[in-house]
């Protein structure tokens, strides 16, 4: 089980700078994709700390998330590591190395109403920088109605910093109480904004910009939706923590000095470097 080596494009990088977000089709192989299942079902059975889930609310279907797996499930840290994401991460942030922050598990069973609301990641993360990105690979076939990610195209370059909201009541409070200016209602003006829906496949990535606007619709479908999203710090990164920001990694766990460069190899270690004939 290894990295497939998918070669990335101009039309890749150029969908990337200008819109925030773009489709690598065939990012990881089958093997990868069947212990990404494997993963949502021993989740599903015993969540971790971190994790949320719209059970709670006795609606139909579930929002299932969990998160902040790596250094616990071996998987997990094997999918990180060794699957090729942290490459799609740092050659499309045109990084000479990217760091890895956390990994995101995100399941909508069948018939699940609950949308992803639309927000930019990186008001919820305890770092600055536009090198910053998350390649979020999905385990199933899922079109937009089965709630893949939808995206505003061009939003990373808007220079807003939009307070975030929590993905399941009671989940993630901690989320509500940090600034930043307030989401316009996107859902009831969709037609104001240059909105790209990507129906992926089993294996395939998004990978998308901190600052880009994202969400996703509940699902509407009969299958389950599993996505394993990782999250990757590009050389312009900064560490900012936040009294409200994500509670996973804070100022007690790490040597990262506010204001600059987390160079801090036990919690956010290097996942990719670019190799030393192409500096
Ligand atoms: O999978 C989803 O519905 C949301 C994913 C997301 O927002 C992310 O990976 O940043």
């Amino acid at each position: 089980m290894g990295e497939l080596t998918t070669q990335l494009s101009e039309a890749h990088h150029a969908a990337f700078q200008r819109d925030g977000v773009v489709k690598v089709e065939r990012a990881v192989g089958q093997e990868w994709i069947d212990r990404m299942m494997e993963l949502a079902d021993r989740q599903l059975a015993a969540p971790g700390r971190w994790a949320g889930d719209s059970a709670a609310e006795g609606g139909p279907g579930r929002l299932f998330t969990d998160r902040y797996l790596w250094q616990s499930d071996p998987l997990v840290h094997d999918f990180v590591f060794q699957s090729g994401v942290a490459r799609l991460a740092g050659e499309l942030l045109e990084c000479e190395r990217v760091r890895f922050y956390f990994d995101h598990l995100l399941i909508k069973e069948p018939h699940t109403p609950n949308p992803t609301p639309w927000h930019q990641d990186i008001p919820y993360w305890p770092f600055l920088g536009r090198q910053i990105a998350s390649v979020w690979v999905s385990a199933t076939d899922v079109s937009v109605q089965e709630s893949s990610l939808e995206f505003i195209r061009g939003s990373h370059r808007w220079d807003r910093y939009f307070a975030p909201k929590a993905f399941t009541k009671g989940g993630s409070t901690w989320a509500e109480q940090n600034a930043g200016d307030e989401l316009p209602d996107i859902e009831s003006s969709r037609h104001s904004y240059d909105i790209a829906g990507f129906d992926v496949k089993a294996g395939d990535a998004l990978v998308f910009s901190a600052w880009t606007v994202h969400g996703s619709p509940g699902n509407a479908g009969s299958r389950r939706r599993v996505a394993l999203s990782t999250r990757w710090i590009g050389d312009d990164a900064v560490w900012h923590p936040r009294p409200a920001s994500d509670p996973s990694v804070t100022q007690a766990d790490t040597s990262a000095i506010p204001g600059q460069y987390p160079a801090d190899d036990q919690r956010f270690p290097i996942g990719w470097q670019r190799p030393a004939s192409v500096r």
